[in-house]
C-alpha cells in the first residue's frame, strides 16, 4: 500500500469514528440527571442532537425495584423523546434510553437517575 493510500485509509477510519461519536447525543433532559424533585414529574423528556428513528429508539423509567413505570411516546419534531409518568412516590428513579439516528443509523445509549422527595 502506498503512503498516500495508507493516509487516506487512516483518515476515513478517524472520520467514521468521529461521526459515530457525534451522532445522536443527549443535549438535555427534564428532569436533569441527578435532580432531586419535591413533586412527582408528569413526564421525562430527553432532547437529542439529531432526528431519531422512532422504531429503534426508546426510553424506560424504572423504580428502585427495577419495575418499569412509563409508556413511550414521541414529540413531533423527532429530536425529543417524551414519556408520561404516573404520580411517583418518593424514591430514586432510573431513566434508560437508546436513540438511533435517522440519517446514519448510529445507536447511542445512556442512563441517568433522578429523585423524588
Ligand atoms: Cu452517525
Amino acid at each position: 500500500m502506498s503512503a498516500l493510500l495508507r493516509l487516506i485509509c487512516v483518515c476515513l477510519i478517524i472520520l467514521s469514528a468521529t461521526n459515530a461519536f457525534a451522532c445522536g447525543h443527549l443535549k438535555k433532559s427534564e428532569p436533569r440527571a441527578g435532580q432531586a424533585l419535591t413533586q412527582s414529574p408528569t413526564a421525562v423528556t430527553i432532547w437529542f442532537s439529531e432526528d431519531m428513528d422512532e422504531k429503534k429508539s426508546w426510553i424506560k423509567v424504572k423504580d428502585a425495584s427495577g419495575g418499569q413505570i412509563n409508556d413511550k411516546s414521541f414529540s413531533q419534531n423527532q429530536t425529543a423523546m417524551t414519556t408520561k409518568l404516573p404520580t411517583l412516590p418518593a424514591g430514586t428513579y432510573k431513566v434508560t434510553w437508546q436513540m438511533t439516528a435517522k440519517d446514519c443509523g448510529h445507536v447511542s445509549k445512556g442512563n441517568f437517575m433522578f429523585d423524588v422527595r
